[in-house]
């Protein structure tokens, strides 16, 4: 899964013609070099970030994920937790639901997921983005969000979400410390009788910034490699990242590795 990020640090404004080319031009290159989906975004959620509004937001993503749609033959996803920016984003030809807030954020996100019939993904957080990172404690990180997982499934499926269309992801960085989310990628497996696909972002974050001593994010491809190459050897099989076409030849070779050692069922299911 590439990342594209239409939020005013990356993008200015995503409704001009030039930012929209730049958006669409950077899309098809990461499809290019093997990203089966692309995850697009219009509110940051970063440590310490402030919501943003439904009206903006949409601004942000609808053009964008328009004239991508029209143009490119991999799967948009839209990271949302506004079910009205969910909802317009399918309209605009987006097939897949992001969700930070696990249907948590909105009360119509269910609903708007159960009536499209499209994937969704349910990722675990702890508290909020402007606060999560303040002391993060759990009693079991593994065993509490796999109860996490366990109970947002149940509740999407009473509400009508089928059950194959439910992709977790235990939120790395979203109100956890490095050692949460070192346990996490060592642990995954844990996760695996749930049923369901696991994806994980851990592209560029500030754990491997913290393990490497690197502050810079644009230094992170190395950590972020080596995390993902792990988390698909414990059962990841979507990977939410900057670096599309280095992580998916890490991943392809190490996808040869397990096959050949006959430790691994199942491929990347993308970069
Ligand atoms: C994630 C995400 C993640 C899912 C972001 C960043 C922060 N969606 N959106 N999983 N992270 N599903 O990329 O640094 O880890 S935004």
């Amino acid at each position: 899964m590439g990342i594209l990020n239409v939020t005013p640090d990356s993008f200015h404004d995503g409704g001009r013609f030039d930012s929209l080319d730049a958006a669409t031009g950077w899309a098809g290159a990461m499809a290019r070099a093997g990203a089966a989906i692309i995850d697009i975004g219009g509110e940051s959620t970063r440590p310490g970030s402030e919501p943003v509004a439904v009206d903006e937001e949409m601004r942000r993503v609808i053009p964008v994920i328009e004239a991508l749609t029209a143009v490119l033959n991999v799967p948009v996803s839209i990271d949302t937790g506004k079910a009205e920016v969910a909802r317009r984003a399918l309209r605009a030809g987006a097939a897949i639901i992001n969700d930070v807030t696990a249907l948590r954020g909105d009360p119509q996100m269910a609903e708007t997921a159960a009536e499209a019939g499209c994937p969704v993904c349910m990722m675990h957080m702890l508290g909020e983005p402007r606060t999560m990172q303040e002391n993060p404690y759990y009693e079991d990180v593994v065993g509490d969000i796999k109860e996490f997982f366990r109970r947002r499934i149940e509740f999407a499926v009473s509400r009508g979400i089928k059950a194959e269309n439910i992709i977790l992801d235990p939120g790395i960085g979203f109100g956890k410390t490095v050692q949460h989310n070192l346990a996490i990628l060592s642990r995954l497996d844990e996760f695996s009788s749930l049923g369901r696909p696991l994806m994980v972002g851990a592209s560029r974050k500030r754990f491997i910034g913290t393990i490497a001593g690197e502050e810079d994010t644009g230094r992170r491809l190395p950590g972020t490699i080596s995390a993902n190459v792990l988390a698909f050897a414990n059962g990841a099989s979507i990977f939410r990242v900057h670096d599309v076409a280095e992580n998916f030849q890490a991943l392809k070779v190490a996808e040869a590795i397990l096959l050949k050692s006959g430790r691994s069922g199942q491929g990347p299911a993308g970069a």
